[in-house]
């Protein structure tokens, strides 16, 4: 019997590793066959998807539900979608949440890397530019991230390296039956 399609949400920091992780768990879930697996980056779905819009909460939060509807069709079609957007609005993820949850499970991950450790590592150097007022509503530092306080599973970067966070997600997807 053909298990039910289902959605991981990575949410986070820019910079606190959800497309690292997220790639390295895409690449575990194709090994195992079976489902089709979809994976919906921030930075791609921007490109492909968003490119007309910008950072305001209205923006993001028209991106975040864009992100969800195409993540519950797959869900519907007993796909795996993994989305890794920075989804800083509590009632943004929950609304994608129902999405999703209408058709399939839906799994949510707080990527919790510290904004120091994301700041100090500022692998694309926008915290400088941040910081300097050369972008504008920028996630932790001139605009907020509303931390999760029901994710299914919490997993960080500082202690633990990108394999053993994507390992973390199988194993939670593993006790959820759903893998
Ligand atoms: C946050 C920004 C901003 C602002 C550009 N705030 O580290 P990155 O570069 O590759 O990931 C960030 C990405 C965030 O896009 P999302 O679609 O994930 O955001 S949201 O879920 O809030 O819609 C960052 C870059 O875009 N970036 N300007 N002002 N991140």
């Amino acid at each position: 019997r053909s298990k039910q399609g289902f959605t991981v949400f990575f949410t986070g920091l820019s910079g606190s590793g959800k497309s690292t992780i997220a790639n390295a768990l895409m690449v575990k879930l194709m090994e195992m066959g079976g489902r089709p697996v979809t994976l919906l980056d921030g930075d791609v779905v921007r490109k492909h998807l968003s490119s007309e819009l910008g950072f305001s909460k209205e923006h993001r939060d028209i991106n975040i539900k864009r992100i969800g509807y195409v993540a519950s069709e797959i869900t519907k079609n007993g796909g795996i979608a993994i989305c890794a957007p920075i989804a800083p609005y509590t009632a943004t993820r929950r609304a994608v949440r129902e999405m999703a949850e209408a058709y399939g499970a839906f799994v949510e991950v707080h990527v919790a890397t510290p904004i120091e450790e994301c700041e100090r590592r500022d692998r694309k150097g926008l915290y400088k530019l941040a910081r300097e007022g050369k972008i504008k509503e920028f996630t932790g530092i001139s605009d907020p991230y509303e931390a999760p306080t029901a994710a299914e599973l919490v997993v960080n970067t500082v202690d633990v390296d990108v394999d053993h966070c994507a390992h973390q997600v199988i194993l939670k997807l593993e006790a959820m039956g759903l893998i």
